[in-house]
């Protein structure tokens, strides 16, 4: 029996570990395996001086401890419920201990784990290897009381040799883990803390004559379309590649493999291979490709390589940073039918499994190491490990197990030093052996903007302007000219951009046509794939998303780790459907003029044979006819043009109703089932007007007069309130008459901006207590004139409105609103939106319209909308962002019906059209909620009808809502007819 080592004093060492294996790749094989995942005993000690003393020693008697399951994070356990084993705790830079490295807390939980297991009776002789996929933060792992070493760097793989303190039959495998150590100050990233062996565990046999390590070089001539195999392994084995004609060869060749299938993201071809040697045979999965810099462009396989990326972290709501393979699962295909083709592992690497995925359907990767030393930011980078010499061998050690991990991977591309760890020598020395160990991948890193030893130039959240400039190469110019001489060569990618925090995000339309125009942009990876929402439930059992703050850490940055494309629970987002069609790999241009059908082709690699182009033609969104498009395929970076089949021609010279709207709709669909969407699934799409749009105002020719009596005036079906001037009633349909609205609940882009919250400017305006004020209610032969005057409380300015209320003989049913508003003095700010609020029945169940969706949009989200027919309950025309704030509008509706469970209800008739937002609560309920479950649906359903509102940006990190989109206090019209249903 071995005793205690006599301190923890690796804890708060530097070095990355003892005992351990030296890292190899990670591969399978056919040699004995055990999986120790699953139920292990557990015990949690508030710190060091609470540990159980001998806990490690196999005849421990652990029956009174509890259990876990491997993998998983502790934190999460109990979840959605009360943790069990103490709560999560997010922050964004800060650290939630006191900068001190390399120090930690004497509170530092520790988790105790024991289990058992039977080593089969038929297990090899030869050496066997324990490995643990990733243990949070550190770790000493002891088997039968023998004391293996430990560990740290907590998303890489940690293995030691076992093969001395195995036994058979019965087998006791102790683990102490951390939550805090030295290698909590590299590990500073915008996430959850959380703990725990959360990755899987399992005991290797590596039989007499098996390789440790090899590493497959698969390149890809474009110029020939030949590629060349070679396997550096580390002992002797015979390669097989049966497809390429290779059997029992040396495996380092090099293999001649002519005219290869080369693999991409949307051509992953994998050859099947076996290496075999006298103790196992390995299965290899060999993509051929080569990834370089050619006159500051990115070439894959020769050709430019566009990122339409995703930042991911691994993040379950359940489960924390433990996912299952179905999860993985979920994400690969999930981006895949959105076009997008890229990911950045930020900001670690991921379980290998996903890479894996990655592989076989077709991702390009930046592989990131799992290193943030973001907290020293907060202290001027004072002490930041990144530039001190006795750090170095940490960040090198992290870097070894990233890429000897990852090597063979054809997906991965890039090797990333890590994220926002400041500047320094250690960084320069994980690039360089790093160069020197895989000459055939780019490096990148983003946080020296200097970029001494990186292969792109890369920047987080730069606006349109600035990226246009770096498009143009007239970015500002870099202090050092040796430098700056450099880094002008060097290709650009927007590791991060794009923050989809809440409602957005906003502009990346705009991005992606920069992307598109200037050969140095190669595009990027929107911040980020999945909100870290928790899932948990209040005492009253309801269930929403929890984040930093609610359970109760005294140092956190709220809601700030849901920002994602995703929902937590892998729900797409609108942002997500947005970015979907933003980046789409073929754009079509519907040209009603020349009637041509454009195609130009995005993709990389693959021709459009894979699609099927379809058209069809709506009138006022009633479907008129459709059919397929002959288009012979375009190579990928070619245009195709085609003109319109007759029958497209013969639907649009048809005759049309007057006031009606007529459009053709192009859309690619894949035209067989692939790995990863069925055949039709939709690509990419266009729409274009033949006719319209454009219903005009129906004259009134005969209008009705307003008759006062009991204190109201009635005109047609319409009921005012004789004092105020409110509309209170609509054939027999009860209404709370509309008002000026001014006021969104804030989103978080509004909340956060960068240089200073509008949201705040708006508070300070009054913008949220507003006060009405009713100047006059002239009824007159043409109808009513209602004019308000609408301000916040000390101030001057303010908005005049005049409501013009107009009822026709010849048709008493339409109340017709002709509204006018316009700023009296001068607005501070610009303002979140200009329309009109009211409230309906609270039975109103159902919209249906005809405008832009079936999604939400505002005016700089308005990429994945379209024109058609659409309806919805008003429940689910709400999007549950986890900080409940502005949502849900459709945006140029030209005519809505609103309508109870027996069809009855309003309709309204935008002139040419106006935004619609339906809900059970209002702007007040929402900017109130904290989370989901604080909105209650009240007994009314709320309506605002929009002129324009605010674009949306993406503030909260990154660009303001660009100037086009600014909705600054101006005169508008608002045109509307209402109708009882
Ligand atoms: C950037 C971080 O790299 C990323 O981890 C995340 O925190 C993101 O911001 C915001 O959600 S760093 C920021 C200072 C630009």
């Amino acid at each position: 029996m071995t005793s205690e080592p006599t301190a923890h004093d690796y804890l708060e060492s530097l070095s990355p570990g003892r005992g351990r294996e030296r890292p190899r790749a990670a591969f399978t094989s056919d040699a004995p395996a055990l999986n120790l995942t699953g139920t292990w005993r557990f015990h949690l000690a508030a710190g060091l001086p609470q540990v159980v003393d001998g806990f490690q020693d196999a005849g421990f008697d652990d029956s009174g401890w509890g259990t876990i399951p491997v993998p998983s994070c502790w934190q999460m356990e109990g979840l959605p419920g009360e943790p069990r084993f103490g709560p999560p705790a997010y922050t964004n830079q800060v650290y939630p201990f006191p900068v001190d490295p390399p120090h930690v807390p004497d509170a530092n939980p520790t988790g105790e784990y024991r289990r058992e297991f039977l080593l089969p009776g038929n297990w090899p002789e030869g050496r066997t290897l324990l490995r643990f996929e990733g243990v949070d933060s550190c770790f000493a792992v002891w088997l039968n009381s023998t004391l293996l070493g430990n560990g740290k760097g907590s998303r890489l793989p940690t293995e030691f040799d076992v093969t001395d303190a195995l036994r058979p039959g019965r087998n006791v495998l102790a683990v102490r883990v951390h939550q805090w150590s030295s290698g909590s100050y590299l590990e500073d990233q915008d996430m959850w803390w959380l703990s725990g062996i959360f990755r899987p565990v399992t005991l290797l046999s590596r039989p007499a004559g098996a390789l440790t390590d090899f590493f497959v070089h698969a390149d890809y001539d474009h110029l020939t379309g030949d590629g060349t195999l070679s396997v550096q392994a580390d002992g002797p084995a015979l390669l097989t590649v049966p497809a390429l004609g290779i059997v029992e060869a040396d495996p380092a060749g090099p293999h001649p493999a002519p005219d290869v299938i080369p693999w991409s993201a949307e051509q992953p071809h994998l050859y099947e291979g076996e290496l075999v040697t006298d103790g196992e045979r390995v299965p290899l999965r060999i993509g051929f490709r080569r990834i370089e810099v050619v006159d500051g462009v990115i070439l894959a396989n020769g050709r430019p390589l566009l990122f339409r990326g995703v930042n991911r972290h691994e993040w379950h709501p359940g489960t924390g940073r433990t996912l299952s393979h179905e999860d993985m699962l979920t994400d690969v295909l999930l981006m895949k039918r959105h076009n997008i083709n890229s990911v950045r592992t930020s900001h670690y690497p991921p379980d290998s499994a996903f890479l894996d995925l990655c592989d076989a359907y077709g991702l390009w990767v930046v592989d990131e190491c799992d290193l943030e030393t973001h907290g020293f930011g907060l202290v001027g980078w004072k002490g930041n490990p990144s530039d001190d010499p006795r750090w170095r061998e940490a960040y090198l050690d992290r870097m070894r197990r990233m890429v000897e991990r990852d090597k063979n991977h054809p997906s991965v591309v890039m090797w990333s030093l890590g994220n926002e760890a400041g500047t320094g020598s250690n960084l320069a020395a994980m690039a360089a052996w790093t160069k020197d160990r895989d000459p055939d991948r780019l490096i990148h890193y983003e946080g020296d903007y200097n970029c001494p030893y990186t292969d792109v130039f890369s920047l987080m959240y730069a606006d349109h302007g600035e990226v246009g400039l770096l498009g143009r190469g007239q970015e500002a110019v870099a202090a050092d000219p040796a430098l700056d001489a450099r880094r002008r060569q060097l290709p650009v990618i927007l590791c991060e951009y794009a923050h989809a925090m809440g409602n957005g995000p906003g502009g990346l339309s705009e991005y992606q046509e920069l992307f598109e125009a200037h050969p140095r942009l190669h595009g990027g990876f929107v911040w980020e794939w999945i909100d870290h929402g928790v899932r948990r439930r209040t005492p009253e059992g309801r269930e929403h998303f929890a984040y930093g703050g609610d359970f109760g850490e005294p140092v956190h940055d709220d809601n700030f780790c849901c920002d994602g494309l995703v929902f937590a629970d892998r729900s797409p987002s609108p942002g997500l459907t947005e970015y979907k069609k933003a980046v789409e790999p073929v754009r079509i241009t519907v040209d009603t003029t020349s009637r041509t059908i454009r195609v130009r082709n995005l993709l990389h690699t693959l021709d459009t044979a894979h699609l099927r182009f379809r058209w069809s033609v709506e009138d006022n969104g009633q479907p008129r006819g459709d059919g397929e498009l002959a288009l012979q395929p375009v190579p990928a970076g070619a245009d195709g043009v085609l003109l319109w089949p007759e029958a497209l021609n013969k639907l649009c010279d048809a005759p049309l109703e007057d006031g009606e709207e007529r459009w053709v709709t192009v859309v690619a669909e894949l035209a067989a089932d692939e790995s990863w969407a069925p055949n039709g699934h939709e690509i990419a799409w266009d729409q274009a007007a033949v006719v319209g749009p454009a219903p005009e105002v129906p004259a009134v020719v005969r209008p009705l007069v307003p008759v006062l009596a009991d204190g109201t005036y009635t005109l047609g079906t319409a009921v005012f309130d004789s004092a105020s001037g409110t509309l209170t009633a609509l054939g027999g349909l009860q209404i709370d008459g509309p008002r000026l609205d001014l006021w969104r609940a804030p989103i978080d882009n509004d909340l956060r901006t960068w240089n200073g919250p509008l949201a705040e400017a708006w508070r300070k305006a009054g913008l949220d207590r507003l006060e009405h004020r009713l100047v006059g209610l002239r009824p007159h032969d043409g109808g009513l004139e209602v004019v308000t005057r609408t301000a916040p409380a000390g101030a001057d300015f303010a908005m005049r409105t005049v409501f013009r209320w107009a009822v026709d003989a010849e048709d008493p049913g339409l109340l017709q609103l002709a509204l006018t508003t316009e700023p009296l003095g001068t607005w501070p700010c610009p303002l979140p939106r200009i329309g009109i609020r009211m409230a309906l029945p609270g039975d109103i169940e159902t919209v249906d319209w005809f405008g832009l969706g079936p999604g939400e949009a505002y005016s700089d989200t308005t990429a994945a909308v379209r024109v058609g027919r659409f309806g919805a309950a008003v429940d689910d025309l709400q999007t549950p962002y986890v900080l409940p704030q502005e949502n849900g509008n459709r945006p140029q509706v030209r005519h809505a019906r609103l309508t109870g469970p027996d069809g009855a209800g309003l309709t309204v008739t935008g002139y040419p059209h106006t935004d619609l937002t339906v809900r059970r609560w209002t702007s007040e309920d929402l900017d109130a909620a904290r989370h989901t479950s604080d909105l209650r649906p009240r007994d009314r359903v709320y309506v605002n009808l929009d002129a324009a509102q605010h674009g949306i940006g993406s503030g909260a990190c990154g660009p303001r809502t660009q100037p086009q989109f600014q909705l600054d206090a101006r005169p508008v019209t608002l045109t509307l007819g209402f109708r009882p249903c």
